[in-house]
């Protein structure tokens, strides 16, 4: 898979503080990397209906995880990945009539487009689902060899001429530590399971939680061939494992996405992780939900703005980028015309007090920037001391020459706004 083109990180002077994070698990801060190379795995999309602002907002949320750590001198491995084959894309192809490759290949483009406009800098690993196939296979094979794995039987038609091979589902009880990532009660992930991909009452299942890991060929729908498993495609939360694996080795330091992935994605896929004899992520960030028209921003509710509307409409992908950025990434809240007039207002503002032939001495600025972003990405702080700064350049003045440029640098590096 393609990626966008990387913009340019501008060097500041020194470097940033190790950058904290709220692990969801133990809802503490930690260390999100303590080595010199952080590794991170951000779940990418589900190609239709892209790129509506709750995803935007996701994206820059690690986008600043990805610039604190280049801040604090770290290598940055980052993988991601897109889900170019699943229940909900062939759906939608279905029901618009349309061919589900070139939805996902149109709405993959529009999606690095959108990431492009908004500053957001590029996985190192990209990988789709359909080209991951064939790694994807092995692993289950090797899940169903070591007996954590099981099939089911399908429904007469499916299966193609292997009906007799059923579907691979992953046995959830044969973990342990099943549960490690949401921390939720069984009765409790069971409705959330329904709700959010999965397909608890399935007969001839072991636990109603117990996630695909293989679906057998079905009339209309598209398979590969894979060897003894027969021809299919792969669940969803494998996908991830795999990919991550092998982006990143069998241990990595974050694994990231929006809140309703926390459960079951990030459950089962760091499962199927210790299945495969490794550990997954040691931490899982996850960006709170955007809103609109009092509601969850969700393509099955259809109450969508889109980055490329909005771009079509002339919005300064910046304005977004800023509106995004004054809510703490982990904060639920609700896109507003208003929220992006503000945001609008700010950056023209920024943009006025930059472009002055001096200012106010920015090291205190620079350094507030650093501690609010090393601090859980706290960007709404660091929002108010640009504020500032550009408050006492716009009233006092300043005469430091070099203070404009480094804000600016600032800016660009820290939060990924352009002026
Ligand atoms: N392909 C899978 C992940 S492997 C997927 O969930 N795709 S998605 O297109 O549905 O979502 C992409 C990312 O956007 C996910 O991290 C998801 O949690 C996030 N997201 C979706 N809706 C919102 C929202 N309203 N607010 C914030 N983030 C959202
Ligand atoms: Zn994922």
């Amino acid at each position: 898979m393609q990626t966008w083109p990387a913009p340019h990180v501008p060097e500041l002077p020194g470097h940033g503080p190790e950058v904290r994070v709220v692990d969801t698990t133990s809802g503490e801060l930690v260390v999100a990397a303590p080595g010199a190379v952080a590794e991170l795995y951000v779940c990418g999309i589900t190609p239709y209906d892209a790129t509506h602002l709750g995803h935007a907002a996701t994206y820059v949320a690690f986008d600043l995880l990805h610039r604190a750590w280049l801040d604090a001198g770290k290598e940055v491995h980052y993988a991601s990945n897109v889900t170019d084959v699943d229940d909900p894309l062939l759906e939608r192809a279905t029901a618009t009539g349309v061919d589900w490759e070139k939805l996902a290949e149109e709405q993959t483009a529009l999606f690095a487009e959108d990431m492009t406009a908004l500053g957001v800098l590029p996985p190192t690993t990209y990988l789709g689902a359909v080209e991951t196939i064939p790694t994807i296979a092995d692993a289950v094979q090797r899940l169903l060899d070591q007996g954590l794995a099981y099939r089911v039987p399908i429904e007469e038609g499916a299966g193609g001429d292997r009906p007799d091979l059923g579907d691979v589902y992953a046995d959830v009880q044969a973990d342990p530590h099943f549960g490690s990532v949401a921390g939720l009660g069984h009765d409790e992930t069971v409705a959330l399971f329904a709700e959010r991909g999965g397909d608890p009452r399935r007969p001839g299942k072991r636990d109603p939680l117990d996630p695909a890991l293989w679906r057998r060929e079905r009339p209309g729908e598209p398979a590969w061939e894979a060897g003894e498993l027969g021809t299919g495609r792969p669940g969803w939360h494998i996908e991830c494992t795999v990919i991550a694996q092998d982006a990143l080795g069998s241990e990595f330091d974050v694994q990231g996405g929006g809140r309703d992935l926390c459960f079951p994605h990030h459950e089962m896929s760091t499962a199927h992780a210790r299945a495969l004899g490794g550990e997954g992520a040691r931490a899982h960030m996850h960006a709170g939900m955007v809103a609109y028209d009092g509601a969850k921003m969700s393509k099955s509710l259809g109450n969508l703005v889109l980055v490329s509307r909005l771009r079509e409409h002339g919005v300064d992908p910046m304005a977004v980028r800023l509106a995004i950025l004054a809510h703490h990434y982990r904060e639920d809240w609700e896109w507003t015309d208003e929220a992006l007039r503000r945001a609008a207002a700010r950056l023209e503002r920024w943009r006025s007090a930059l472009s002055g032939n001096g200012g106010p001495d920015a090291t205190s600025t620079i350094e507030a920037i650093r501690t609010a972003m090393a601090e859980d990405l706290d960007a709404p702080a660091a929002l108010r001391a640009v504020d500032t700064w550009a408050d006492a350049a716009l009233s006092v003045g300043g005469d430091d020459i070099g203070a404009p440029g480094l804000v600016a640098r600032a800016l660009d590096a820290l939060l990924g706004v352009r002026v």
